[in-house]
């Protein structure tokens, strides 16, 4: 006897196209300030991210990992979120920090290479920036157990890159995730690069999105260019994280650098760019509100002035910001280890830091 004993298919979800135009039985319910405030956090997110370039190309911000052109993705997951829900990111999700209201000045802090600006990622219920590809998701699997155990009605929500998804840390996850049921959503940030790896050279699977069904969970890809997919996808996988977890491959693209430590002109050619400038996840909205009379460029100006000034104060601040060397000892354990008090009095004796 031979049968077919599985088949599966991925869906992908595309609310609102490169013009402006939206499905509308698949908009979702939504008034309209919604979405220019969603549109403000992408602008917010796209001054800061520029903003943050030119201070690290002076030599006042540590290397530091662009996120222009993955607004989209990043400012849907933030609308979707409710305030109890836990965000765990990699390294590249500073759109999210921005509008679950971390202080920017903690932001720059954190990004002169000071661990003390992490500290406010405890108000705003998320885990701190993680560079070692991966290994968000196990902690974030066990962050949901945890809400599961304890019956919270909040889920977790995990950032990872399409290199990432080649890391035993992102199956152990889902895994687990899987069979333990657990309000987990992991969303792929595919930017189609992983460094100077293309995602052709990632793996063979067609998509991201499928790797969810071998470990029997919900996945879906959508246009990670178009914030309103993005939002319907979140909010939707929110409401089934009841019954488990949703793995969300969201298509977006890396318009500049992996880091400020590299240098993307010389493995990729500006042809594969160019066509992504028309996807930009931005114009679309601005197509959208401008016809509907609430945007215009005007409203542009003005707000991108208003939210430079912010960025400017909070640069001023944490450029006065002097950190405590002892931090870096006192924050790596909830309790400190005999061989760190050593480690920390001699460095206290002889002034090493100096
Ligand atoms: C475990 C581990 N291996 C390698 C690296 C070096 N590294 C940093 S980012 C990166 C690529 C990540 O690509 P992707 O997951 O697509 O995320 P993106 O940078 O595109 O957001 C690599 C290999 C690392 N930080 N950690
Ligand atoms: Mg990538």
């Amino acid at each position: 006897m031979k049968k077919q004993v599985y088949s599966g298919a991925i869906d992908y979800l595309q609310v609102m196209d490169e013009n402006g135009n939206v499905d509308m039985q698949l908009m979702p319910d939504m008034p309209d300030s919604k979405i220019v405030d969603m549109y403000k956090y992408m602008l917010f997110a796209r001054n800061l991210d520029a903003k943050t370039l030119s201070l690290q190309r002076q030599g006042r911000a540590a290397t530091y990992a662009p996120l222009i052109g993955e607004e989209a993705t990043q400012i849907g997951v933030a609308s979707a979120m409710r305030k109890d829900d836990i965000f765990v990111p990699s390294f590249r999700q500073h759109g999210i920090y921005l509008a679950r209201g971390q202080p920017l000045e903690d932001y720059f802090i954190y990004w002169k290479g000071y661990e003390d600006g992490a500290k406010s990622t405890k108000q705003m219920n998320a885990l701190p920036v993680c560079v070692p590809v991966g290994t968000q998701l196990p902690h974030g699997a066990g962050v949901a157990f945890t809400q599961k155990h304890f019956k919270k009605d909040a889920v977790t929500i995990a950032f990872v890159g399409d290199g990432g998804t080649s890391e035993g840390d992102f199956y152990e996850s889902i895994n687990f995730a899987g069979v333990n049921k657990l309000p987990f959503i992991i969303i792929i940030e595919n930017n189609q690069w992983a460094i100077s790896v293309p995602r052709s050279r990632q793996t063979a699977a067609q998509t991201l999105a499928q790797k969810a069904i071998a470990a029997g969970i919900r996945g879906v890809q959508v246009d990670g260019n178009d914030v309103l997919a993005v939002y319907k996808a979140v909010s939707d996988a929110i409401v089934a994280a009841k019954d488990g977890p949703t793995v969300i491959e969201c298509l977006t693209y890396r318009m500049s650098m992996h880091t400020t430590a590299d240098d993307p002109t010389k493995y990729r050619p500006d042809s594969e760019v160019e066509p992504w400038k028309d996807k930009d996840p931005l114009k679309r909205v601005n197509m959208y509100l401008t016809a509907k009379g609430l945007w215009s460029s005007q409203l542009e100006q003005d707000t991108t002035a208003q939210q430079q000034k912010q960025i400017d104060g909070a640069v001023d601040k944490a450029e006065q910001f002097k950190p405590d060397p002892k931090g870096m000892f006192e924050t790596l354990y909830s309790f400190m280890p005999d061989t760190l008090k050593d480690e920390e009095r001699s460095a206290v004796e002889n002034n090493f830091w100096m």
